[in-house]
């Protein structure tokens, strides 16, 4: 595979520099100061471009050229914003850049409670924490019916919180879960925003009344309406599952499970209509046996995260070590190398370390933890490559 590294653009303290001294090959990027839902410029994908190629790296994938919220749920200037969605695939296209990473989880992307949970070792990982998502939604948020949403037992601990969080800890957790982990991925939320809390009420009045058959029907509308441009110019889209791959907050999440994965790959069965294959987000749901969706979507598969998830007995998942979890990195890279040994891959998060913290990078983006944790998958990598060879 080939070892890209989600690099955010001229700003980011991680230079280019530094990543091709630790092997890097291949960029992931966004053109992230362009405003969700505006077109990507083919003058401004060059301009980066040409940035990337003259440190030796390619601009291998694009993440996230973002869906809009009302392509999601289907508001009236859907079709207007799917033209322009189309132009800026076009404009990739053109320029050589051709696998796009994208989501369709409504109104929020990724969801921790927790971003620095410690480690007996002294590092921090990223962490869920049922009962305190849970408090957000039914204390914070005060979501209507949130209750009907959660059981007794995690209802009486979202009780019994109540009695003793803080102030300052109701707002981190409010930072944690709608503004640190979203706003740099190009998500709804930014820092600074006032009032994020009310911002997100109205994100989500947007979806009253849409279920997980209109929202598998509005990401039918949208495929089917990009694949003639992705065929025209060679480029694979590739959606990001849900992370985590089950319902919150009362919203529809359809990229959750391989039956979810067949359906929108059937849904719209063009080769162009991919899958970007997180095994993070996939191995955070216990209903999900990674390495056997590995095996079954490798086909359609365009683009590989690897990073694994724990789940705790009280429901609760961590991010564990690339080299353990649920996930099982090596038999996912055994898979990728034999069946597509050309994909590019990045390693997803990793642990904030030796000085990391100190550096205010973004949430699950440390360079020291995911400096290691390439290290890792680069040994098991060459490992498996090694296999293969003497399989032949
Ligand atoms: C989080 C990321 C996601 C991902 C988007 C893709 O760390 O994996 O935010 O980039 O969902 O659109």
């Amino acid at each position: 595979m080939e070892k890209t590294w989600r690099w955010f653009g001229k700003k980011d303290k991680i230079t280019l520099e530094m990543l091709r001294q630790i092997g890097v090959e291949g960029i992931v990027t966004a053109l992230h100061e362009i405003p969700n839902g505006e077109i990507w410029s083919e003058e401004a994908i060059r301009d980066l471009q040409r940035y990337i190629e003259s440190y030796g790296l390619r601009w291998s994938v694009v993440e996230s050229l973002p869906v809009s919220e009302a392509i999601k749920y289907a508001g009236p200037e859907r079709d207007e914003l799917i033209e322009k969605y189309k132009i800026s695939l076009a404009n990739l296209g053109k320029c050589g850049v051709k696998t796009v990473c994208y989501n369709f989880m409504p109104v929020i992307d990724w969801i921790r409670t927790d971003l620095a949970h410690p480690w007996a070792d002294g590092t921090t990982s990223l962490y869920f924490d049922r009962v305190r998502f849970a408090y957000f939604d039914v204390k914070i948020l005060a979501r209507e019916g949130a209750e009907a949403d959660y059981s007794s037992e995690v209802l009486a601990k979202v009780e019994e919180l109540d009695r003793t969080i803080t102030e300052a800890e109701k707002d981190e957790l409010i930072d944690s879960i709608i503004v640190k982990t979203q706003g740099f991925v190009n998500g709804n939320i930014h820092e600074g925003d006032f009032d994020p809390v009310g911002i997100f009420r109205r994100l989500l009045a947007q979806y009253a009344g849409i279920d997980r058959e209109q929202l598998r029907e509005n990401m039918r509308y949208f495929l089917a309406a990009v694949m003639p441009v992705c065929e025209e110019y060679d480029v694979n889209m590739c959606v990001h599952p849900d992370d985590p791959p089950f319902q919150v907050l009362g919203l529809p999440r359809i990229v959750t499970s391989a039956e979810d994965i067949e359906w929108f790959l059937g849904a719209v069965d063009n080769p162009h209509n991919g899958l970007t294959f997180c095994a993070g987000s996939l191995s955070a749901g216990a209903h999900n046996d990674v390495v056997k969706m590995a095996e079954r979507f490798v086909g359609r598969t365009h683009f590989v995260h690897l990073r694994s998830c724990d789940i705790l007995p009280n429901g609760n998942f961590i991010e564990a070590s690339h080299l353990g979890g649920r996930a099982n990195l090596v038999e996912l890279i055994r898979i990728f190398e034999r069946e597509k040994p050309g994909l590019p891959m990045r390693v997803d998060h990793g642990r904030t370390m030796l000085g990391d913290e100190k550096q205010g990078y973004n949430a699950g983006y440390s360079f020291h933890g995911r400096m290691l944790a390439l290290g890792q998958v680069d040994g098991m990598m060459a490992v498996v490559r090694n296999e293969l060879q003497n399989q032949r």
